[in-house]
């Protein structure tokens, strides 16, 4: 045993007690402790049984996502669980919190399990790139079948502790706050009633009960292509169900743990687990006190009840914060509050929250349409149109009604924080806080600190990032930010390169296949290209199609022709529009790019503005920028961004290309220093 782990006796009951915060993950201290402890109560004759319960938060969250990529120290998890599946007496595990993973699969190994009604149980390795490494792709199908058992893998969802009883993975509840009380008191009625101790890996009756089980295998593979396509883990978790169900435990064991040591030495996986700890970062500011006073956010003012207003004021209200929702007319407000009614009651349609919920949310709205009514509030966050004229007018006339003290935000995607800062008395209160569309459902806030913001302005921003369920990545002031900057390289390639002559249909198949939801072209036309259009002082494709009547899907052609199923066929129209332009713009033309020339002309450079973007002290991490493209623009987690994507491709290889790009189209294309200096001191962004 060690400092982690103590145990106790309560008569013939064994208790070993965890303590290892924050969750008592599995690490090297956990593992010795409860193993050196189990090994002392299985030669206690006294002990008849023996309860695991976790001080803290919550029962095991699973193996030491940090231990990953270590020299593995033993006793391995696996050393551990045979040591609890032959202490040769009931073992009972107490389970509060969330018991995730590695401590999900530990208590499959127990041969009870007792939990509080609060708590959560899941294997959600998958979202690591890794399957259930220790027993669960084998123990979990014997408890509630393949079925169920391959969704709970490859979701990664957590089930609360009432489904965990009904599905047999829990044996019993027990009163909230008396967790040992009843852990203890069933172990008792174990001992007294001789109950039989069974082991999971024993049981096949879940196994056996469906005959042909070759359709649960072809449904969970349909459905895993769809939804987590070019990622690996789903294939391999399906593998090792298919061991569970056609081999004996050992050698499902064996085989479990070939597929589990092939995601884990994986790129994919490396870059999942880098991302794991990447999102927790975000909201870490060096030089921020931890103990700094934050400012109570009781009240919040959203001005502006269009699509952004609407979806950042339902964040609020989902989090039970009130909000005074302003506009400019009865008839803007009527229309951005009937909207916010209808999301949350699609919501509830779908079972997501409680028609009691959505009463509750809309009674938090206070409509106003008066500035003076925002008075009252902690916070206001202004969502209008991207005009500085306007921001600054409202910022200037909010300074005046807002109350001392209260933070004034906004909701700029690229404007100046400063100038916008400039127009009040209070610029050290002013921040940005940029929310991407739709603002209900996208995780990503960028939190825009001003050259004047106060720290406890930025401590507050970012705590109240936490409080709405947003992801906070900081950024400083430049145009874009950090996601819509980093992004607008891969855009602009992607626009020169089908001047150059490489088809819109070869440069969408390769931004797909790289692992992006949608190429971007197939993308303008689904969100209508004249929803953003930007005017430039040349002809561009973009506007001709425009001025032809496409404006995308919605108008039936775009870069595409569509069908009235609306699938896309390439436009011939479109090829002459493309080369009709280059041929104005005397753009040279050049045979199709490949694939992989493709990623590396439109993706490179996206590596060279996140150099640039940390050159220039607008992101403070460059696993800050990667948070910001997989959340803010869907890059593909299994690549773990473009920064660990760009250690994992080499900075050298990237430099050199970048350099080759440079002397064909020009200086755009040159690599920036940081990106220069690190990879000709063998140096990484992310390492
Ligand atoms: N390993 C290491 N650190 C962890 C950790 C883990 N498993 N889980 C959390 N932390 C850290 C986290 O980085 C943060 O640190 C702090 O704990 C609080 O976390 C063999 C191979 C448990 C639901 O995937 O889902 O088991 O920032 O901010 O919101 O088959 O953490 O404070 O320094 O998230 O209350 C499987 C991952 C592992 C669970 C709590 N387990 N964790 O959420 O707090 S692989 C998981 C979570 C495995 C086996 C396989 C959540 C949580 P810091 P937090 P939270």
């Amino acid at each position: 045993m060690n400092a982690v782990a103590t145990s106790e006796k309560q008569g013939e009951v064994g208790i070993i007690t965890i303590d290892s915060p924050p969750v008592n993950a599995f690490g090297i201290a956990v593992r010795e402790g409860l193993h050196g402890a189990i090994n002392a109560f299985k030669a206690d004759d006294t002990v008849k049984a023996i309860v695991v319960i976790c001080a803290g938060r919550t029962f095991f969250a699973g193996a030491d996502i940090s231990e990953f990529g270590k020299p593995p120290q033993e006793p391995l998890l696996g050393t551990v669980f045979a040591g609890i599946e032959d202490a040769g007496k009931p073992v009972i595990a107490a389970i509060h919190g969330t018991a995730l993973g590695g401590g999900c699969e530990f208590a499959l190994v127990c041969n009870f399990r007792v939990s509080v009604p609060s708590a959560k149980l899941g294997l959600p390795e998958v979202k690591l790139g890794l399957l259930p490494g220790a027993g669960g792709t084998q123990r979990l199908p014997r408890i509630v079948g393949p079925e169920l058992a391959l969704d709970l893998m490859l979701s990664g969802r957590q089930v609360g502790a009432n489904e965990a009883l009904k599905l047999g993975l829990v044996d019993e509840l027990v009163p909230e706050g008396a967790l040992l009380e009843g852990a203890v008191a069933f172990a008792n009625r174990v001992i007294a009633e001789g109950r039989p101790v069974t082991k999971v890996r024993d049981r096949r009756d879940q196994l056996d009960a469906v005959a042909d089980k070759a359709p649960i295998f072809a449904a969970a593979r349909a459905k895993a292509a769809k939804a987590s396509r070019g990622y690996m883990a789903p294939e391999n978790i399906i593998k090792a169900v298919e061991a569970a169900v056609t081999l004996p435990f050992d050698e499902g064991m064996v085989r479990e743990r070939e597929l589990f040591v092939e995601l884990r030495d994986s790129t994919q996986s490396a870059a999942q687990r880098y991302y794991f700890f990447a999102e927790r970062q975000g909201g870490k500011v060096p030089g921020l006190p931890a103990d700094i006073a934050l400012r109570n956010i009781a009240k919040v003012g959203v001005i502006g009840a269009g699509t952004m207003g609407g979806g950042i004021t339902m964040n609020f209200l989902s989090a039970g914060i009130p909000v005074t929702l302003m506009e400019m007319t009865q008839e803007a407000l009527d229309r951005g509050i009937g909207t916010i009614r209808r999301n949350y009651e699609n919501s509830a349609k779908r079972g997501r929250i409680t028609t009691d919920e959505v009463e509750r949310c809309m009674a938090l709205i206070t409509p106003s349409l008066d500035m003076a009514d925002l008075s009252d509030v902690d916070l206001v966050i202004e969502a209008v149109f991207e005009r500085m004229d306007v921001k600054k007018d409202i910022f200037s006339r909010l300074d005046a009604v807002a109350k001392p003290g209260a933070i004034l935000a906004s909701n700029t995607s690229f404007l100046d924080l400063n100038e916008i800062a400039g127009a009040t008395a209070r610029p050290e209160s002013v921040i940005g806080l940029h929310f991407f569309s739709p603002a209900n459902v996208m995780r990503l806030l960028e939190i825009v600190r001003g050259e004047k913001t106060a720290d406890d302005v930025l401590a507050t921003s970012l705590k109240l990032a936490g409080k709405i369920g947003k992801v906070p990545v900081v950024s400083g002031v430049c145009d874009g930010f950090i996601a819509n900057r980093i992004m607008t390289p891969r855009r602009e390639q992607c626009e020169a390169v089908i001047l150059e002559g490489t088809p819109p249909e070869l440069v969408d198949k390769a931004i797909y296949g790289f692992g992006f939801g949608m190429g971007p072209f197939a993308t303008m036309d689904l969100v209508g290209l004249d929803v953003i259009n930007r005017s430039e002082p040349y002809r561009t494709v973009k506007q001709d199609l425009l001025d032809a009547g496409r404006r995308g899907q919605k108008s039936g052609a775009g870069y595409y022709d569509y069908d009235e199923n609306r699938k896309a066929t390439p436009s011939p129209l479109v090829a002459n529009i493309i080369a009709d332009v280059a041929a104005e713009r005397g753009i040279p033309q050049s045979p199709p790019l490949s694939q992989d020339d493709l990623i590396a002309r439109t993706l490179y450079p996206v590596v060279n503005e996140g150099a640039r973007i940390l050159e220039e002290g607008i992101a403070i991490r460059a696993s800050d920028i990667d948070v910001a493209c997989i959340l803010g623009y869907n890059w593909p987690l299994y690549t773990g961004g473009p920064m660990f994507w760009a250690d994992s491709v080499g900075l050298p290889k990237i430099v050199a290309e970048l350099r080759r790009l440079a002397s064909i189209h020009g200086p755009q294309f040159e690599p920036a220093p940081l990106l220069v200096k690190l990879a000709e001191s063998g140096g990484s962004f992310t390492g």
